[in-house]
């Protein structure tokens, strides 16, 4: 179909985040071409993302594209792609909790996978990792209740989005190490570069972990003050090329992970404080593999961020504070003779259908 006549999309919101969601035919596929595209209809690049989708800022600059699965273990694909805001980036290389939680309803909506009457599972393999994510959310008479009515079970708030939506669980299978090949990519629980103890852990987002501390901060700060401290942005640009180098990562300069992620005694009765870096922008609250990754990190002994925690009882979530309130997550992690083994990983999320139509990409410049 010729670009003038539109894409086939639906924008939503995962979580906290949101972005555009496509059916894989409905892009090219050719990958160049497909971000070719992306950025035209995001509006990148450009700080205002004033001629596209884009939400200016890269928590609303996300896309995802789905398809049936050919994998007998999933029923749909999901591929992530981070678009840059200023910068004429499209990345494969990271992928996106919050925005999975739109996608399961998404593949209702586009009838990919049949609803069942009451709740629909739907199997989601994660192309950009590898790894299987199984979403749960309430579809009452075949279709989904964005809103959680009470024939869903009710609605609950995640802190980060107004108001209330219908509860979407996710339940995560095998993302320690799906993105750099092991949980502890350094093969330690705790490094040391340029000063600075660090633990480079990977439960499905590549992080770094450091005392916020130990770089002159309470971990109280506001996002807004983080991203004006421009020393602070220089020592963390080199914190993160020495650590992603650590971790086997390779060239990172132009990519969105690792994440580097500041850690500080919980404030507000949680388990731990976070501030995490997108690795420049500050989350305004937590991803939620980024979650799932603090989590990991801090529940194994020695590492950065254990010391600093309040860990919670065996079967008890794990409360992640971060700058507009808390994340629950539920991580077990087993030590073994081998190292650390992650046994579960789920956390709730909300999502929900902001418009449904066709967008127009702008033309080349
Ligand atoms: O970690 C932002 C987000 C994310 C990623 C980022 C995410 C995750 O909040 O699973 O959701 O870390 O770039 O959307």
């Amino acid at each position: 179909m010729p670009e003038t006549e539109g894409i086939p999309c639906l924008l939503m919101r995962g979580g906290t985040s949101k972005g555009a969601l496509f059916l894989a035919s409905d892009l090219p596929a050719d990958p160049g071409e497909r971000d070719d595209v992306l950025l035209r209809l995001m509006g990148s690049p450009d700080p205002r993302q004033v001629d596209g989708l884009g939400g200016a800022h890269p928590l609303t600059s996300k896309v995802a594209v789905i398809a049936r699965s050919q994998d007998a273990g999933a029923d749909i694909d999901y591929l992530f792609l981070q678009v840059g805001v200023d910068t004429a980036l499209v990345t494969s290389r990271q992928n996106c909790g919050n925005i999975l939680a739109a996608v399961g309803p998404f593949a209702v909506e586009r009838g990919l996978v049949p609803a069942s009457d009451g709740h629909t599972d739907v199997r989601i393999r994660m192309v950009n990792t590898g790894s299987v994510a199984t979403a749960r959310f309430a579809t009452p008479g075949g279709v989904v209740d964005y809103d959680g009515g009470p024939a869903s079970g009710g609605a609950v708030a995640i802190d980060g989005v107004p108001g209330t939506a219908a509860a979407i669980r996710l339940n995560f299978e095998a993302t320690a190490g799906s993105s750099t090949g092991a949980l502890f990519p350094t093969g330690k629980v705790l490094d040391h570069a340029e000063g600075v103890d660090m633990t480079c852990v990977d439960n499905g987002m590549p992080s770094v972990l450091m005392r916020a501390a130990d770089l002159g901060l309470t971990g109280e700060e506001a996002p807004a003050d983080l991203e004006a401290d421009e020393r602070l942005a220089q020592r963390l640009a080199g914190l993160r090329l020495t650590a992603a180098d650590l971790m086997g990562m390779g060239d990172v300069s132009g990519a969105t992970v690792p994440k580097l992620v500041l850690l500080a005694p919980p404030r507000a009765g949680g388990s731990i404080a976070t501030r995490s870096f997108l690795p420049v922008r500050v989350h305004t609250s937590i991803g939620v593999l980024g979650a799932l990754t603090v989590a990991a990190g801090v529940l194994a002994e020695g590492s950065v961020g254990h010391d600093l925690a309040t860990l919670p009882l065996p079967g008890e979530p794990l409360r992640v504070e971060h700058p507009s309130g808390h994340f629950d997550v539920e991580v077990a992690v087993d030590s073994t003779t081998d190292g650390y083994t992650v046994t579960r990983s789920t956390a709730l999320r909300t999502a929900r259908k902001i418009f449904d139509g066709r967008v127009f990409p702008r033309p080349r410049l």
